[in-house]
């Protein structure tokens, strides 16, 4: 009973744990590794607190097996397998000069301004709606003209900061067709909280109509 409404946290439209394209679903692998990784170590230390209530002295393994084999060994060996996962994953999101698609997302208090493909190919500029094609790996450059923010769609990849005088760029990529939310990441005013956007994800070829997009939203292209 108590696992439902922590399962159910899982979902949702900003829910890390529910991705909807390949860089989100290495973040959340990640994520379960992790916990498992701490499960693991927790456990290990709970089940060592409990025998050293409950054993007799002179029974077990001497101090250099439990310092150096358990203590050390074990929680390393443990550590060391999270922090290499976390590289092999780290090298498989990181934006890299294959010729994907490149979009541009620039941040002002408190608003995105998105550069993008339009339904002719030319670039369309569009405030707080990001279109991109299904299918398909893009980077996105990420600029500040003011304060730091931070671009954020937790169902398509992870979040990178936008710092004024500095272009970021970050990978991302939706499966399919669908309206996923973004939000700033990082606190940067009064208006921090309203600071969201949307992302039409559309199937490739096949530009959205901008009206019925902004009718859905509530967001002007
Ligand atoms: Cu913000």
């Amino acid at each position: 009973m108590v696992s439902v409404p922590a399962l159910a946290a899982c979902s949702g439209p900003l829910s890390t744990l529910d991705p909807a394209g390949a860089s989100a679903g290495l973040i959340a692998g990640l994520w379960w590794v992790m916990l498992l990784g701490a499960a693991l170590i927790t456990t290990f230390v709970f089940a060592l607190l409990l025998l050293a209530w409950w054993r007799k002295p002179a029974v077990g393994p001497d101090e250099r097996v439990w310092t150096m084999g358990l203590g050390v060994g074990f929680t390393l060996t443990v550590l060391v397998g999270l922090v290499g996962y976390g590289f092999w994953v780290g090298e498989r999101i990181v934006a890299r000069d294959d010729g994907a698609l490149r979009v541009s997302a620039h941040a002002r208090q408190w608003e995105w301004e998105f550069t993008q493909p339009g339904p002719d190919g030319a670039p369309l500029v569009t405030q707080d709606v990001l279109y991109i094609p299904a299918g398909r790996p893009f980077d996105i450059e990420i600029t500040s003209s003011d304060v730091i923010h931070s671009f954020w769609v937790p169902r398509l990849g992870g979040k990178m900061d936008a710092v004024p005088g500095r272009t970021n760029v970050a990978r991302l990529m939706a499966d399919a067709p669908g309206i996923h939310e973004g939000l700033c990441a990082e606190f940067c005013g009064i208006g921090h909280s309203v600071m969201r956007f949307t992302v039409v994800v559309y199937e490739e070829g096949a530009f959205p109509d901008l009206s019925e997009i902004a009718a859905e939203t509530g967001e002007q292209p």
